[in-house]
């Protein structure tokens, strides 16, 4: 007896595949079996009941068990993707097993990358969506991946990205019977470049995206991470001991909180503050609250913008309220670890380039040249593509940020009009600075806040974002709210009512 190849295939598949279920919506495990993957292999497709994911390796802290206990029960699929020969790119996609909103929302990385962002996956999959997150191409820590591995760069510096989100796309159509209904992106820091990356390279790839303190341009934010250590750490004399960083950031408090309007312990407008560290400087025997003469010097460098030996600005500096964190690019005693791994794998190829050899003028030319399209500066002009076929791009920094300076992300704003219009701008791009809050959270600062919502709202029903509410909480409970207003406005105390209540606030320009 003849038996039609197709029922054959049912068949065999109902056996196979338990829980399988029809085209409409097919089973988790079936996943493992999706052949529309170019270049890909999925390696995992389970059920994970509700609180039962378990994190490997660093995502296994106590405050993310808590989260993931949280979780409802979802479709858990990993893959790896080979886009190059060299490519060895995990991935993993999680799909809610019930209640799926119908979007997608990708999230960004941090640093080097080389970890599946499992944090922030928790976070996209409480709230309804299908999620994915990338180790962009390798499993090690820092930048060595990079050493002799060009293909492993390029994944890292985009690929892996966008293939990631086709691969998304292609699981949740797969598994729901659905493509997405939107897509979004959401990243901080690397992840905020992946963002910008994505805008720029992929303009099909999302309808919104959020970009956080966003590393770039990368060549640029390493030269002067480097420079911050070279102009403090090469000489011990210059070097400013973190035992000071309190009397430092208390005396910028003294000269600088209440011009903005209000003595809250925040600089809402920090560009506007100009700081004098001489007003720290020793008048007897060196101690804690005071600077010597060349300290005094370091202070005032570091508050200032990093050059080239012709006075051209290579990237913009620290901004005043940061001093309680300056620790992670001028506390010694080298200067920054992630910074260092460019130039030590990416750019001189040699593990033992040693930083004190550093010339700004020459060593980023070089880096400029080799990392060219991969991670220099990102054009603002490329971002036109994505904005015309309707994307909205939300971008914030904190003003505190201790990592990358928040210049930078006003820089990239500034620069957007001459690039693509006002208009487009207009409709297209929004700046959310954060007072006293560090690099991608954390600090003194109203600095937890939800930029989804408002994107979805602008995506979704045409509503700009102009102002977002913040938290700020101690120990848990929620101790001041403020809101964040969109670039250039700044919140302004309305003169009445609680200062820790966003309320009593209104955006305006400073
Ligand atoms: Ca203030």
């Amino acid at each position: 007896m003849k038996i039609p190849r197709a029922a054959l295939l049912a068949a065999v598949m109902a056996i196979a595949l338990p829980g399988y279920v029809d085209a409409a919506g097919r089973s988790c495990e079936s996943l493992l079996t999706v052949a529309t993957l170019e270049n890909a292999t999925v390696t995992l497709a389970e059920v994970v009941p509700a609180g039962g994911f378990r994190a490997p390796g660093a995502a296994a802290t106590a405050q993310n068990a808590s989260r993931f206990s949280a979780l409802p029960a979802f479709c858990r699929v990993a893959a790896t993707l080979r886009p190059s020969a060299d490519s060895d790119i995990k991935v993993e996609i999680w799909l809610p097993a019930s209640g799926w909103n119908g979007k997608f929302e990708a999230v960004g990385n941090g640093g080097w990358a080389g970890t599946i962002s499992y944090p922030a996956m928790a976070q996209a999959l409480a709230r309804g969506y299908a999620t994915a997150s990338t180790d962009t191409g390798h499993s090690t820590p820092g930048g060595s991946f990079a050493l002799g591995h060009p293909e492993k760069l390029t994944d890292y510096a985009y690929r892996s990205e966008h293939e990631m989100t086709v691969k998304a796309k292609a699981v949740i159509n797969a598994f729901y019977g659905n493509a997405p209904a939107r897509s979004y992106f959401n990243g901080c820091s690397t992840g905020g470049r992946q963002a910008l990356t994505e805008a720029s390279r992929f303009p099909d790839d999302f309808d919104g995206i959020i970009a956080g303190a966003a590393a770039n341009p990368k060549t640029h934010l390493d030269t002067w991470r480097i420079w911050m250590g070279l102009q403090t750490l090469k000489d011990p004399e210059t070097r400013i001991p973190r035992e000071k960083y309190p009397a430092i950031h208390q005396a910028v408090l003294a000269a600088c909180d209440a011009r903005d309007g209000l003595k809250d312990g925040l600089i809402s407008d920090p560009p506007s503050c100009h700081f004098d560290p001489q007003v720290l400087a020793c008048k007897e025997s060196d101690g804690p609250a005071c600077l010597t003469p060349k300290q005094v010097h370091s202070v005032k460098t570091i508050l200032g913008p990093a050059k080239t030996s012709t006075g051209e600005v290579i990237f913009p500096s620290y901004q005043p309220g940061t001093e309680l964190a300056w620790g992670l690019l001028i506390g010694g005693p080298e200067p920054y670890d992630t910074a260092l791994d460019q130039f030590r794998y990416m750019v001189f190829d040699d593990p033992k380039w040693d930083w004190r050899t550093f010339d700004v003028d020459r060593d980023m030319a070089k880096a400029d040249e080799k990392l060219k399209g991969l991670l220099s500066a990102i054009d603002p002009k490329s971002l036109n593509a994505f904005f015309t076929r309707g994307g909205k791009l939300l971008t914030y920094q904190g003003w505190s940020d201790q990592d990358i300076s928040p210049l930078a992300s006003v820089n990239f704003y500034k620069s957007m009009p001459a690039a693509v219009g006002d208009a487009t701008v207009s409709s297209s791009m929004r700046l959310f600075m954060v007072p006293g809050m560090g690099h991608c959270g954390g600090g003194e600062g109203p600095n937890t806040f939800d930029m989804m919502v408002p994107l979805e709202q602008w995506v979704e029903q045409g509503q700009a974002p102009t102002r977002i509410t913040a938290s700020h909480s101690t120990n848990g409970k929620v101790d001041r709210t403020r809101p964040l207003c969109a670039y250039p406005q700044v919140a302004r105390y309305n003169g009445t009512g609680s200062i820790d209540e966003a309320e009593n606030f209104t955006c305006r320009l400073p």
